[in-house]
């Protein structure tokens, strides 16, 4: 098996090159604030006119913890999975399960369309209220122990924005050590 990859950034995400781009979107799936604003408004038209397709098809709402594709129009990607996060409700409305499955989900869809790399945000900490070390530690479980399982990607991406987060993955991931995954923090 060859060796994957895991790259902690701070940046924009809109910024960085990538085959797939997760957005942490909402169930419409019509965009919102946050990282949803500047994907959809980078996007442009096309990548809007598929999400109201999907919109409409699945009935309007994408329940927590799944996720979708469309292309990614005018963004620096082929493709942008859309997946939604939960909202933090205190910690017993089975946030820490929807988080996970927003992650894993992403990958699954990844695989599927045959990306060898994708980018994440912090998914769920911004508006949805996350709270922010327990966010990273199911982000990097998550893709740590599920990557070796998804046989297309090599590369996955954290990209934090702002620097609270980006101290917390670093602080996790400095402390890493498996053999089957190259850290890299820049
Ligand atoms: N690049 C990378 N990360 C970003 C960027 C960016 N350009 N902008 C913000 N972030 P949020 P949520 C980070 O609020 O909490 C929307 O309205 C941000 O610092 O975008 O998952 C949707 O429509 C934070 O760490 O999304 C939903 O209704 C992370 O992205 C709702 O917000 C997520 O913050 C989803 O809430």
């Amino acid at each position: 098996m060859s060796l994957k990859k895991i790259t902690l950034i701070l940046n924009d995400i809109t910024k960085i090159n990538v085959d797939a781009m997760v957005n942490s979107a909402n169930k419409s799936l019509l965009g919102g604030g946050g990282v949803d604003y500047i994907i959809h408004k980078k996007a442009g038209t096309k990548m809007q006119q598929e999400c109201r397709r999907i919109h409409d098809e699945i009935g309007g709402s994408l329940p927590n913890g799944q996720a979708v594709v469309t292309t990614a129009g005018h963004l620096p990607a082929q493709f942008i999975i859309h997946t939604v996060g939960p909202r933090w409700l205190g910690g017993s409305k089975n946030e820490a399960e929807e988080l996970c499955n927003a992650y894993l989900n992403s990958l699954v869809k990844a695989n599927e369309i045959q990306a060898k790399n994708l980018s994440f945000p912090n998914i769920s900490t911004g508006v949805y209220n996350y709270p922010k070390q327990e966010a990273a530690e199911i982000a990097i479980g998550t893709v740590l122990s599920s990557l070796p399982r998804f046989e297309h990607i090599e590369h996955v991406y954290f990209v934090c924005y702002d620097q609270e987060n980006y101290n917390i993955y670093n602080s996790i991931l400095s402390n890493l050590d498996d053999p089957q995954i190259q850290i890299s923090i820049i």
